[in-house]
């Protein structure tokens, strides 16, 4: 009996398996099994685009758990944080409790407040990339120019470009994993007028302005456009400083306590009500206390993640959410019940992304400010034109009008066939799982279409089980000598239809605009479901919604298998009974008694 047969295949029944049914897979005659150990693992590529939180997690989780790997991370930014390297407006925070917003492995325990300014976010991950010495991979002010897949290489093709010189060089990759985020590339409104302003006219995204220069603002006259979470935290910030505030909105908006607050105040022992967050020296002693810090951290998250009902439309969460809020922003716009009206939104709360502002609706109350609701019409060189021919004079223009929301990426990526990647999401982008297009061999993404959760749960756990998914699939690709994985058209089909039955269950679909949407309404920024559905959907990977091509060519799906040794029996080097270690055994519990 040959070896195939003993397998239960023929070289027939071989080549005809979709796996490895591909214009770009050959068979040949040769010997089904490999002149290798089964674990002598080939070398892998991977380029990681961007350095923010995804990629900064891929850094880490890539070269920990791939053997044999080249990794490189290039990043356009003269530094590393992305979303937080970006953003360096006034006011600049997380609005995901301190605790919550840090990696699982890498915890801190001395912030400086329940809600971490967006300086010491950025100091955490220049801490975390000095300890796992991920500069050896990154690359900073090398920006990717276009990427192509090669089939028959079974390679992404990256032209680079470096921000210093402006020299342009060519790089290959087994892999190709995008962290370059969805809320890193600003979008200034389209209002006409806007380049006649002659004031100062900066975006929030695109913050260009000393700290020191804010200090002559005390009789500026500055007007802020938008009331997403950038607008809501500069007016906050900058109220006080001005000589008057204009906040320019088109839409209204709920305002939340801060996430989890009282929560917080709770399990710290504070007065119910309490809006101060600073964390006090006495405090960050107790977070010294590991037990304390965990324990603590625990039961926040558990909160963060036990709110997410109030997202399905017409729930008892909803109405409960509702409730609260409304009671709430009426309690702390008594200085200007006129206001009440022009904010209280008649969507549900999460329908646009619920944005906590401490200090916001306090700072529309102060005698300097003002909420306009009017549409602008026009931007003049002096100032903001409403409809109704209202002139709004300014001495600065603050839009903080968010940033392209579609997906598409700056630079061409191109896959199979020629085909472009911002064609395939002509009408929204999607990716199976947040994970992978078809058409994209050997691509995969960090914070893709579909990643985001609302406001319960924390980004970083996706952005984690995002990581540990690609580098499944990585894994995979070098221990069975894989080529190429494709996710299958008809797959990301059955994502598609999931979703579009999901979400009309939910607040975000209901008349509002947010970014979580595009323009015709289609949620292409959240994940369909709840952020530990997402952490449980990420863990499972359906290897079987992949085709694969493989890089020998018996057409034996087994080859990997090779010789029937391991690289440690083959070479007798290293150790042989590694299975004993600590980390490899599986204690399995005892019950405590015979009858449990
Ligand atoms: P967002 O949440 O997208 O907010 C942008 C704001 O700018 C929003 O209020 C928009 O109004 C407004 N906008 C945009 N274009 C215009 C024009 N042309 N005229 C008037 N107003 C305009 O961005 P952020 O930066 O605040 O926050 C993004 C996310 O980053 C945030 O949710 C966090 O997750 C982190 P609209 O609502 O479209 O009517």
């Amino acid at each position: 009996m040959g070896f195939l047969s003993w397998l239960g295949l023929s070289r027939k029944r071989t080549n005809s398996v979709s796996q490895f049914r591909d214009d770009e897979s050959g068979s040949s005659t040769a010997s089904p099994a490999g002149e290798f150990a089964v674990d002598e693992y080939r070398p892998m590529k991977v380029v990681c685009i961007g350095a923010g939180y995804s990629g900064i997690i891929a850094g880490i989780r890539f070269s920990q758990k791939v053997p044999n790997l080249d990794l490189k991370i290039y990043e356009k930014a003269a530094g590393i944080g992305g979303t937080w390297w970006t953003n360096k407006y006034p006011g600049l925070m997380c609005d995901t409790p301190s605790h919550c917003y840090q990696l699982t492995f890498e915890e801190h325990s001395q912030w400086s407040s329940f809600y971490t300014p967006g300086s010491e976010i950025l100091a955490y991950l220049h801490r975390v990339v000095e300890k796992y010495k991920l500069m050896r991979y990154i690359r900073l002010q090398h920006e990717l120019v276009h990427a192509r897949w090669d089939g028959p290489s079974g390679k992404w093709h990256l032209r680079i470009r470096r921000g210093d010189t402006g020299e342009e060089f060519d790089d290959t990759t087994d892999v190709l994993f995008l962290g370059t985020g969805s809320l890193s590339r600003p979008c200034w409104p389209d209002i006409p007028g806007l380049g006649d302003f002659k004031g100062r006219v900066v975006h929030s995204g695109k913050w260009d302005i000393p700290d020191d220069d804010l200090k002559d603002w005390a009789d500026k006259r500055v007007g802020v456009i938008g009331n997403g979470a950038s607008g809501i935290q500069i007016v906050s910030a900058l109220q006080s400083q001005v000589g008057t505030l204009t906040n320019f909105v088109r839409q209204k908006q709920w305002i939340a306590e801060t996430f989890s607050a009282t929560k917080i105040l709770e399990l710290m022992g504070r007065a119910p009500g309490s809006i101060d967050f600073s964390i006090t020296d006495a405090e960050r002693e107790r977070f010294k206390d590991p037990a304390f810090y965990k324990e603590f951290r625990h039961n926040l998250e558990n909160s963060l993640n036990s709110v997410s009902r109030m997202t399905i439309r017409g729930s008892e969460a909803q109405k409960a959410v509702a409730a609260m809020c409304k009671e709430d922003m009426i309690n702390r716009l008594a200085k200007k019940p006129e206001l009440i009206d022009k904010i209280l939104p008649e969507f549900s709360v999460c329908c646009r992304r619920l944005t906590p502002g401490p200090g916001y609706l306090e700072a529309l109350c102060a005698d300097n400010a003002t909420l306009e609701v009017t549409p602008i019409s026009k931007i003049t060189s002096t100032g903001v034109t409403l409809s109704d021919d209202t002139h709004h004079p300014l001495d600065v223009l603050i839009c903080a009008t968010g940033f392209d929301t579609t997906y598409k990426q700056p630079f061409p990526i191109i896959g199979r066939d020629g085909r472009m990647l911002n064609d395939r999401w002509a009408d929204w982008a999607e990716a199976y799982m947040s994970m992978a297009v078809d058409g994209f061999p050997n691509l995969f993404f960090g914070t893709g279409p579909n990643s985001f959760v609302n406001a319960a749960g924390s980004l970083l756990i996706i952005m984690e089980r995002q990581v540990a998914y690609a580098v499944s699939a990585v894994l995979k690709m070098q221990r069975e000598r894989l080529r190429s994985m494709q996710v299958k058209a008809e797959a990301l089909r059955d994502w598609r239809e999931y979703m579009d039955a999901f979400f009309p269950k939910m607040v975000y679909t209901e008349s509002c605009n947010s970014w979580h949407k595009n323009v015709e309404g289609k949620i292409v920024g959240l994940w369909p479901g709840t952020c530990l559905h997402a952490v449980r959907t990420l863990a499972n990977p359906r290897w079987e919604d992949y085709t694969y091509t493989s890089l020998d060519k018996t057409g034996n799906r087994l080859y990997w298998l090779g010789d029937g040794q391991t690289h440690n029996e083959k070479t007798m080097t290293g150790d042989r009974a590694w299975y004993l270690d600590d980390e490899e055994v599986d204690f399995p519990p005892v019950p405590e008694d015979a009858s449990a």
